[in-house]
């Protein structure tokens, strides 16, 4: 399978900062706070694109950041929103965080989903009114930005999927029609992961066909190899349904379509409503006419090709009629059951707590990280702010738990405090 893998960086916007500023006008002695919030910093968007193909371009950079926001001003402006950074993906590509897990399934041309949120922008000194502090001389800096190391995957999506009971001949099929030589066997499960080709038919157009493992009875529930490959069928937009005309073991064909049918609507009904061709495989057999002709009264509403793939005979009508049933498939437009994972980030600790080798008790990281870097430690206001946010976040009482007295001095996010109980 043709597989693109690149790991990169991702940065929102930091918020801008509010500001503290007092409204100053003439024959006005002493104006009300007036200093406007930050904007917000840019998210970081991923987005579908069906013109691109791999990921290339993005190999190329691996690092990407959104705008900050631009900072308050007076008069209660608002700081401008950072621009969000839109990166485009090709269909198919996967955006998985560092533990592995999803975070982005893009599928769709113009499917956007959100990963990296840009940090809130830091309120002015007008929030900070209150009955008792009509003039404060608070604001607040803006959050700061997330940085997200991702692993994106791009995973070819096939036009057509080639599906069917183990040994059908499905990859005999997709080897006389591309040029992918997978391996063929007479026993069930020869083929473990799909193998994408590039096929052209008859009217000159292109598509991708993907041949699957086989499926079998239960592969809805597990059974077999079938079960992790029903989602790249999913994603397909035809199917070509592969059935041995002359099974070894003379089992019926008609069962045998039965069979699939039914595990295509148990793992998803939705399965049933692609667009579906039976490629009646194995025609040059002896038997095989019987059970095209039961194949024909027992389906007599399915689109049905006898073929055999073995002695490339009768190929193109099959292809033909694919290429045709693909342009109808595109021009459905897909509900938007997209698949879409919003990243949820996991929620920070409060702090870290840590014996430095002078001896000095360090806090930092987490929450704390970031109301340190939201706080003017220049504005008597916000460092009491501060202090009262350090006692709510529990910072002073375990600092005292570690022995921490009046006095002694402790490290904040680098910075020297003096601890006061
Ligand atoms: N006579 C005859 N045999 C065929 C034809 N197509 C495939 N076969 C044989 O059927 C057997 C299975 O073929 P594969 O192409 O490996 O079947 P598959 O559907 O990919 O099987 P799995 O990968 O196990 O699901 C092989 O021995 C092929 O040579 C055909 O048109 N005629
Ligand atoms: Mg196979």
């Amino acid at each position: 399978m043709f597989v693109d893998l690149v790991n990169v960086e991702l940065e929102s916007g930091k918020g801008g900062d509010g500001i503290v500023a007092f409204r100053r006008e003439k024959y006005v002695p002493k104006g009300g706070p007036s200093g406007g919030d930050g904007g917000r910093g840019g998210h970081v968007i991923i987005e579908g694109h069906e013109g691109l193909s791999t990921l290339l371009d993005i190999r190329y950079k691996k690092k990407f950041k959104a705008e900050d926001g631009i900072n308050g001003q007076n008069k209660k402006r608002h700081g401008r929103n950072g621009e969000d950074l839109i990166i485009q993906v090709p269909l198919g590509t996967q955006v998985r965080n560092e533990e592995g897990a999803l975070i982005a399934d893009i599928i769709h041309q113009g499917q956007q989903v959100p990963v990296v949120y840009g940090g809130r922008g830091g309120r002015g000194n007008v929030k900070f009114v209150t009955a008792h502090n009509t003039a404060p001389k608070i604001a607040e800096k803006g959050e700061p930005g997330r940085v997200l190391a991702v692993s994106m995957e791009l995973k070819l999506l096939a036009d057509v999927g080639l599906i069917g009971l183990p040994s059908a001949g499905k990859s005999t099929l997709i080897s006389v029609i591309s040029a992918v030589k997978p391996k063929i066997a007479a026993y069930p499960f020869t083929t473990l992961v799909p193998n994408l080709g590039m096929v052209q038919a008859p009217d000159g157009k292109n598509f991708v066909v993907a041949d699957m493992p086989g499926l079998i009875e239960g592969a809805s529930e597990g059974s077999g190899l079938g079960y992790q490959f029903l989602r790249h069928i999913e994603r397909t937009r035809v199917l070509v349904h592969v059935v041995d005309m002359a099974p070894m073991d003379g089992t019926s064909p008609v069962d045998a379509v039965k069979i699939i049918l039914d595990e295509l609507k148990a793992y998803n009904p939705d399965l049933i409503n692609l667009p579906r061709l039976i490629a009646a495989n194995k025609m040059d057999l002896p038997e095989a006419e019987d059970n095209l002709k039961a194949l024909k009264e027992a389906y007599p509403d399915m689109a049905i090709f006898p073929i055999s793939a073995y002695q490339k005979e009768n190929l193109e009508p099959l292809l033909f009629e694919t290429s045709k049933y693909l342009e109808l498939a595109k021009q459905v437009p897909k509900d938007d059951d997209y698949y879409y994972y919003k990243y949820e980030e996991s929620l920070d600790v409060p702090f870290e707590l840590e014996r430095a080798d002078d001896g000095v008790y360090e806090v930092y990281g987490g929450e704390l990280e970031r109301i340190f870097k939201m706080t003017v430690f220049e504005q008597d206001q916000a460092v009491r702010r501060f202090s009262r946010q350090l006692k709510r976040l529990g910072v002073d009482q375990a600092l005292r738990d570690h022995g921490v007295k009046n006095g002694d001095t402790v490290r904040i996010c680098g910075a020297e405090f003096d601890f006061k109980d």
